[in-house]
């Protein structure tokens, strides 16, 4: 079976933003705040240290049946039990991914256009990253940002769950998720905030509220 997953509130990893806080510090920060979705984005580390981030967030996020997804690399998400992958327009391939990941592993697919999620959603996407909603310092060279009309748009295309990412913060999430986004993605919102756990929270106020308390 796969597991149903509260995309509400997803945090994005990036130890290059967290003002010397390792992932697990600033992850347990920000559950507290609560995020109910983990994804570890590493850029630029060895496969070995990868691994390491990976082993130590699953036995952070197992335990509290918080979901980790791991950006990129199928292999390390198979290798650590993760819940899932997720993937952009030029990683992995979809089918390949979901070939050798099996039927209960969870594929996200980075979205930039309608084009984009319409062939992810035919081809068994279990969830959509749209990317970017607005501009972002986070990623470098990210396509042209989609806009609350192009989260709208894609919303009226699909009934995946859509999670939107990209300068994403407590000023703006509420009108993403009125564009229609299930959930919201955010790195520098909670992983550059001196306190991770109140950004969390600010955050978390603008989910709906059946959203999981912290
Ligand atoms: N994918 C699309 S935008 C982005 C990623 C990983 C970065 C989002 O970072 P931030 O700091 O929340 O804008
Ligand atoms: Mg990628």
């Amino acid at each position: 079976m796969k597991p149903i997953i509260d995309y509400r509130l997803y945090l994005v990893t990036d130890r290059s933003q967290s003002r010397g806080r390792s992932n697990v510090e600033v992850v347990t920060a920000a559950i507290d705040g609560g995020v109910c979705c983990v994804q570890l984005r590493e850029k630029d580390c060895s496969t070995r240290q990868f691994l390491r981030e990976a082993r130590e967030l699953m036995a952070l996020l197992q335990p509290r049946n918080i979901p980790l997804i791991i950006n990129d690399r199928l292999d390390i998400a198979l290798a650590v039990g993760a819940a899932g992958v997720h993937l952009g327009q030029n990683d992995l391939p979809l089918r390949e991914a979901r070939r050798l990941g099996g039927d209960r592993l969870i594929i996200g697919v980075s979205a930039e256009s309608i084009e984009d999620a319409i062939a992810a959603e035919a081809e068994g996407a279990d969830y959509l990253g749209l990317s970017p909603v607005f501009a972002t310092a986070t990623k470098k060279d990210h396509a042209p940002p989609l806009g609350l009309n192009g989260v709208a748009a894609i919303r009226a295309r699909t009934g995946l769950p859509l999670v939107a990412i990209g300068g994403i913060n407590a000023g703006n999430g509420a009108a993403v998720l009125a564009a229609g986004a299930d959930g919201i993605a955010v790195v520098s919102a909670i992983v550059a905030a001196a306190d991770p756990t109140h950004a969390a929270r600010e955050l978390h106020r603008l989910c709906r509220p059946d959203s999981r308390l912290p």
